[in-house]
């Protein structure tokens, strides 16, 4: 690759694995890792890193004239849970940094934009198993409005300027190097920190509440395999639906207790409840698997396995 790559939001929990997997790529000085705040020392390091506020326009033009940067993964948002409790905030956040991005590319500024939708889009009408790619959308959170609004502007700047913007609804995205913050799946990271810290969880969702989750190799994976699809065979400039597995917190504990025979869980649901109740169960993600191959590789037991081997030193 000729030029460079920028991340938004790169301290994330999506955006730093995001990073060192497109610096291993592309090399560690092709890829720039930008965030409002620093974050780990090994992700400034290994790389050039920028403090950027994303709903700062001129400040994200800089950076992609000095560094000639032709694609943006913008990676900032306010998640589910906390945009419920400062919508305005999370609102400005997730669509004034589209609009910074997605008007750099019309401004042909930049090449190729990546842009994450989320299962959040989704809303209490809609079908919940195997939810399609086109169906009822009436989200009822800030986050799940933001994000569909955000995927209307997508399709609409790549039909009317031919903005090349590629984008993924994600599922729960379930990870041990970065904690996530403000999501209503952070659960089913939570758990396997206080599995091996304390035997012990109390979740904040009840027990049947199943969603679509993945494990983030996968979805990194499918991150750089749309970005590096050729552009005819991204059909959809809104946003793919894209599943892996789906389980509820009963299903999640029984297989940490494969391993930790003592694990319990006990259920004190709080107002994500509602949240993870508007969403889909399971997801229909033929689209992106006919379109650019998509496909998953880890199940929960895989999942419960990485997450339990890479944690348990962190907790000894
Ligand atoms: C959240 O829980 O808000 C996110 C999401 C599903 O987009 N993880």
């Amino acid at each position: 690759m000729k030029s460079r790559i920028l991340i938004l939001g790169a301290c994330g929990q999506i955006g730093t694995e995001l990073t060192n997997a497109l610096r291993e790529k592309y090399g560690n000085h092709k890829v720039i890792a930008s965030d409002i705040r620093e974050g780990e020392p090994e992700l400034m390091q290994s790389g050039p890193f920028e403090i950027i506020d994303a709903t700062n326009y001129e400040a994200i033009e800089n950076i992609v004239i000095r560094y000639e940067i032709s694609e943006v993964y913008l990676m900032a948002a306010m998640l589910s849970a906390t945009a419920e409790k400062f919508p305005m905030k999370g609102w400005n956040l997730n669509m004034n940094s589209l609009f910074n991005v997605l008007n750099l590319a019309k401004e042909k500024k930049i090449e190729k934009i990546f842009w994450p939708s989320s299962i959040a889009v989704f809303g209490p009408t809609t079908p919940k198993q195997d939810t399609p790619q086109r169906t009822v959308m009436e989200p009822s959170t800030v986050y799940g409005i933001s994000k569909q609004t955000g995927e209307r502007w997508c399709e609409y700047y790549n039909k009317r300027y031919g903005v090349d913007v590629r984008s993924i609804r994600y599922p729960g995205i379930i990870s041990w190097q970065t904690l996530p913050g403000g999501g209503t799946t952070d659960y089913a990271i939570d758990i396997y920190h206080k599995a091996l810290k304390h035997k012990k969880y109390i979740c904040f969702l009840n027990g049947e509440t199943t969603l679509p989750m993945m494990y983030m190799a996968d979805a990194i994976k499918a991150t750089i395999d749309i970005m590096s699809a050729p552009a005819e065979q991204i059909k959809n400039r809104s946003s793919y639906n894209l599943a892996a597995i789906s389980f509820n917190p009963e299903e999640i504990a029984a297989s940490i207790r494969k391993q930790i025979p003592k694990f319990t869980i006990s259920y004190a649901p709080d107002f994500r409840q509602a949240i993870a109740d508007s969403w889909p169960q399971s997801i229909d993600d033929m689209d992106a698997r006919t379109d650019w191959g998509w496909q998953h590789s880890y199940d929960l037991d895989a999942i419960t396995d990485e997450m339990i081997n890479n944690l348990k030193s962190k907790y000894p």
